[in-house]
């Protein structure tokens, strides 16, 4: 990989992505433990995705109508943890990033819901988080029908690697999302042919475009460090009205001595080797040190969606009273008052019965 071609094709751009990767390559490194290589070939596409894409108020992480993101590749959560911190996330100081896998963080080693804000559902276990986003799709349909697509319209945006897509349930889930349309449902594969023991071809020789297809999604590949491509390719998976799988073709470790194998999956932690990496992304600041014009960039982008979200805040507040509280009920994960009641009558019917 020509990494200084790259940079100088779109500058911003990847000073933006670098900052990611430079955050990870410390944090791992003052952990002396955590996985470096998943967040630095991903960089590129989470980088557009919430520069373009992402509908988010990084002032308002529970504003009901965000896009969510999923990090179904836990095990890269340096990636999740930059980018909150970047974005302007209260909760994610740089601190936070300092103190990554330390006892009391919000940064454990695998992202864990209600440590920090942003962090929408825990992932770690390889398939989880593509299962759980289906759930998080369905959720979205069924709130968009009953509220109307002024309340909810968002997507679910979900980051998976090689070991998630050789888990079984990701069959399961990904059929069930085929089966239901489920539009608003995008998956980024980090396709970098690379998992903790070597190249994918060890244990996999699935042909994954095929079986999304097969299951009923629309499927693109695309170059997943070249951001016009990655923009492109997210502009088409939301104009689908099925779920969508984009195959981004990534180098794990990007730029790292260890790149494309599978000691990049791992924590890159010699000194020399981060130097070098950081001399190759033309990134010549300290540990955890990240430029002010870059910074700020990254804070644009955390505020993007004020607007829109104050518009939110309109169209709801002219929801009637009873709505509006039927909707605050849902969101704070209280069961309907009907629910009890249905339970207990189910209760009393089965003590009842006869054998
Ligand atoms: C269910 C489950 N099995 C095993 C693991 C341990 N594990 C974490 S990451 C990983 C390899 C994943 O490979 P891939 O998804 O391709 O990630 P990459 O190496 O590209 O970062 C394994 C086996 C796990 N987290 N969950
Ligand atoms: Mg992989």
């Amino acid at each position: 990989m020509d990494l200084k071609a790259l940079a100088a094709k779109n500058p911003e751009h990847w000073k933006k992505a670098a900052a990611i990767r430079a955050l990870t390559l410390d944090a791992v490194a003052a952990a002396n433990s955590g996985h470096s290589g998943m967040a630095m070939g991903m960089a590129d596409v989470a980088t557009v995705l919430f520069e373009k894409h992402m509908k988010f108020d990084a002032s308002a992480p529970n504003w009901p109508d965000r896009d969510r993101f999923i990090l179904s590749a836990g095990h890269g959560s340096m990636l999740l943890y930059a980018l909150l911190h970047l974005t302007g996330y209260a909760d994610m100081t740089l601190d936070e990033i300092k103190n990554f896998r330390q006892w009391g963080a919000k940064t454990a080693g695998h992202p864990e819901y209600g440590h920090s804000s942003g962090i929408e559902t825990t992932t770690g276990p390889l398939g989880q988080g593509i299962a759980n986003s289906v759930g998080f799709a369905i959720a979205e349909e069924i709130l968009r029908a009953t509220y109307g697509k002024k309340i909810q319209n968002h997507n679910t945006y979900v980051i998976a690697g090689d070991g998630c897509l050789m888990e079984g349930i990701s069959q399961e889930a990904i059929g069930l999302a085929g089966r239901h349309e489920l539009g608003h449902l995008i998956v980024l594969w980090d396709d970098n042919n690379i998992t903790i023991d070597g190249t994918v071809e060890l244990s996999d020789r699935t042909d994954q475009l095929q079986r999304f297809k097969a299951s009923g999604w629309h499927v693109q590949a695309i170059d997943g460090h070249d951001p016009i491509a990655i923009d492109e390719a997210l502009t088409a998976a939301r104009k689908s009205k099925k779920p969508s799988m984009i195959a981004c073709k990534t180098h794990i470790a990007l730029g790292h001595a260890a790149q494309d194998t599978s000691k990049g999956h791992g924590a890159l932690t010699d000194a020399a080797q981060l130097a070098d990496a950081k001399a190759a992304y033309g990134w010549p600041y300290g540990a955890f040190e990240i430029p002010a014009d870059v910074k700020v960039a990254w804070e644009a982008i955390g505020a993007r969606g004020s607007a829109e979200r104050a518009e939110w805040d309109s169209q709801f507040s002219s929801l009637s009273a009873s709505k509006q509280a039927r909707f605050n009920h849902a969101f704070a994960g209280e069961a309907p008052k009907k629910l009890a009641v249905a339970i207990r009558r189910i209760k009393k019917d089965a003590a009842e019965s006869k054998p």
